[in-house]
């Protein structure tokens, strides 16, 4: 007797979807919404299942489609949130993949210095405080944001409502794509990306393979501390692309700052350095609890950014 043909499960029809409408919702969807604050609030009736294939859908079709993108910023501190800004607006037909290590976004601009909360900014980067309609108090040769949050949450909504940028915080890149171009020289061509727990705890799995997001630009800006500080600029290291980092000098503000913004460059073919990141890499001073570099060098490698694109 031939064995039972095994038929797959009429999955569609178990569907928890299907199941709740064919046999109609479990609520009563005629429920109306009411703003009622005096005991009768009532939602739009919602199946749980919407909620996760709302998210489902709209993140793997954005991770989907930015495996390939134009320019890939990683991290989003002040430096890489600056470049994207100043990046997205100049050049909207241009695909801008932020990548976060963080859940949260932001970097070391949560705060001024020492956990206090003002954000001081040297003139002239000034500008780019007015340009975001941040507002500061005037110092003369600085200025001062009331809370260092405030310039923080004010760029990073901005280039989340910017139709031509993705953010994928939680998101670390643990390694470069390099390849090498038709003058026989190694190019950065993109990133390796895994969720940041997972890139955290290689050592505690094995094999949990990354994922890739390729790009013709890479501008890192992941600092100089943290536990992935200064990534791109190691990687170039260990992957014998650099021969030796010049570790970040001591603090000098007025040596530190135009170095950063300065020195904000293509440090080898694909890859740009910006914000703290390059003062391990090239050796400047640190600048401690002021900021107006980082946005300045984020700007300035916006504009590299441009150049290497459009060359
Ligand atoms: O704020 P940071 O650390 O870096 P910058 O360069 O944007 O700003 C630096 C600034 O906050 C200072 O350090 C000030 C001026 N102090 C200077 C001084 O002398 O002490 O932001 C870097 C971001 C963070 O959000 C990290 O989580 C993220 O980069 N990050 C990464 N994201 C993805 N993949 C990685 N591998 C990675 N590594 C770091």
């Amino acid at each position: 007797m031939a064995p039972p043909v095994a038929t797959a499960p009429s999955v569609v029809e178990d569907s928890p979807i299907h199941l709740l409408k064919k046999n109609g919702p479990i609520i009563d969807k005629t429920f109306d919404i009411n703003e009622d604050y005096q005991g009768n609030y009532r939602f739009a009736p919602i199946e749980e299942a919407e909620v996760s294939r709302a998210m489902i859908k709209r993140y793997f079709n954005m991770m989907y489609e930015r495996t390939v993108s134009d320019v890939v910023i990683v991290g989003a501190g002040s430096a890489g949130l600056s470049c994207a800004y100043h990046l997205a607006t100049a050049r909207p037909d241009l695909k801008i993949t932020i990548l976060e290590a963080n859940v949260a976004p932001g970097g070391g601009a949560w705060l001024g210095g020492q956990l206090m909360t003002p954000m001081v900014v040297r003139k002239p980067a000034d500008r780019f405080l007015r340009e975001l309609g941040i507002a500061y108090e005037d110092e003369g040769n600085f200025v001062v944001v009331k809370h260092a949050a405030l310039f923080t949450s004010t760029i990073l909504s901005r280039v989340l409502a910017l139709p031509n940028v993705v953010l994928m915080n939680a998101t670390a890149v643990e390694d470069l794509i390099v390849r090498t171009d038709f003058q026989g020289r190694q190019r950065v061509a993109g990133v390796v990306t895994n969720w940041t727990l997972v890139a955290l705890n290689h050592d505690t799995q094995s094999c949990m393979d990354p994922n890739t997001i390729t790009a013709p630009v890479i501008v890192s800006a992941t600092g100089h501390d943290g536990p992935m500080g200064a990534f791109s600029a190691k990687r170039l290291v260990s992957a014998g692309l650099l021969k030796e980092l010049g570790n970040m000098r001591g603090l000098d503000m007025n040596r530190a700052e135009p170095a950063i913004v300065n020195g904000t460059r293509e440090v080898t073919p694909g890859l740009i350095l910006t914000g703290m990141e390059l003062s391990e890499h090239d050796g400047s001073n640190r600048m401690g609890p002021t900021f107006g570099a980082m946005m300045a060098s984020g700007i300035k490698a916006a504009k590299e950014a441009i150049r290497i694109l459009d060359s």
